[in-house]
């Protein structure tokens, strides 16, 4: 995760450089409004189905399918929203994959990333995000909220990712969704009754979601009895050749 963080930094160092955050803002918003993932997490499945090549844990998972056709599709079999992995060195993918298909999807478009700076909010608004993801294990509580209302004057929805107790010191009466993260990002060992635990100590109104190895419908009934109200899933759809046909299952 280190690792990770310090590449980010150099990487948002150079998309300062070639664009402004003074012409990011100057450049407006292209096409649509943002969609609401707190809306449509209760009115749909509930899955946040993601699109995904690769990881530092799986390594390549797929790069043989198209953003815009697995995404359509995973509209179509009922997702509640789309997340998009937009890391490039880590993760194969990049902004284009969410400019691509922004105007042909109808539900919330989640910007996977590592959100440090905020030059990369006016980015993921620029593309056409309508949340964004903030890792608590890479922020300060202070951070998470002035990222937080800058997400929201941008008309962004958060979803704040926590993965110990400890965190819970990053959430705010702003925060749109919790995430737990079932994978720890350090070991990358997965957990679902970690989980659990961690959300019986959440504020019982706030929206969470399950994120991470739920592999198979066990694992997914299993987080919906205990009440998890989202389950964002990558790995399950994308280790298929045809990605959305899990879906069936
Ligand atoms: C999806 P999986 O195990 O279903 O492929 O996981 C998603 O939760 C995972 O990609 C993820 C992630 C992250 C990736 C959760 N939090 C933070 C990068 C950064």
């Amino acid at each position: 995760l280190d690792t990770i963080i310090q590449r980010k930094k150099e990487e948002v160092a150079v998309a300062k450089s070639n664009i402004s955050i003074g012409h990011l803002k100057k450049s407006g918003f292209l096409g649509r409004e943002t969609y609401s993932l707190k809306e449509s997490i209760n009115s749909r499945s509930g899955i946040i189905a993601e699109f995904k090549r690769q990881s530092p844990s799986k390594g390549i998972i797929n790069d043989k399918v198209q953003p815009l056709e697995v995404v359509s599709a995973y509209e179509q079999f009922g997702a509640s929203g789309i997340s998009i992995l937009t890391d490039t060195d880590f993760f194969g993918g990049n902004l284009n994959d969410i400019l691509a298909v922004r105007e042909q999807i109808g539900i919330p478009i989640l910007r996977k990333d590592f959100m440090i700076d905020e030059y990369q909010f006016y980015e993921a608004r620029n593309i056409g995000a309508d949340v964004v993801l903030l890792i608590a294990s890479c922020l300060s509580p202070d951070q998470v909220h002035e990222f937080t209302d800058l997400a929201h004057e941008l008309k962004m929805e958060v979803l704040l990712e926590i993965h110990t107790e400890e965190e819970l010191r990053h959430l705010n009466p702003k925060i749109d969704l919790v995430g737990i993260n079932n994978r720890n990002l350090k070991d990358f060992k997965v957990d679902l009754r970690h989980s659990v635990q961690l959300k019986n100590l959440l504020p019982a109104h706030i929206l969470s979601v399950a994120e991470s190895g739920i592999y198979n419908l066990d694992d997914f009934n299993y987080l919906k009895e205990k009440g998890f109200d989202g389950f964002l899933m990558g790995e399950y759809f994308m280790k298929n050749e045809n990605p959305a046909k899990a879906f069936e299952n």
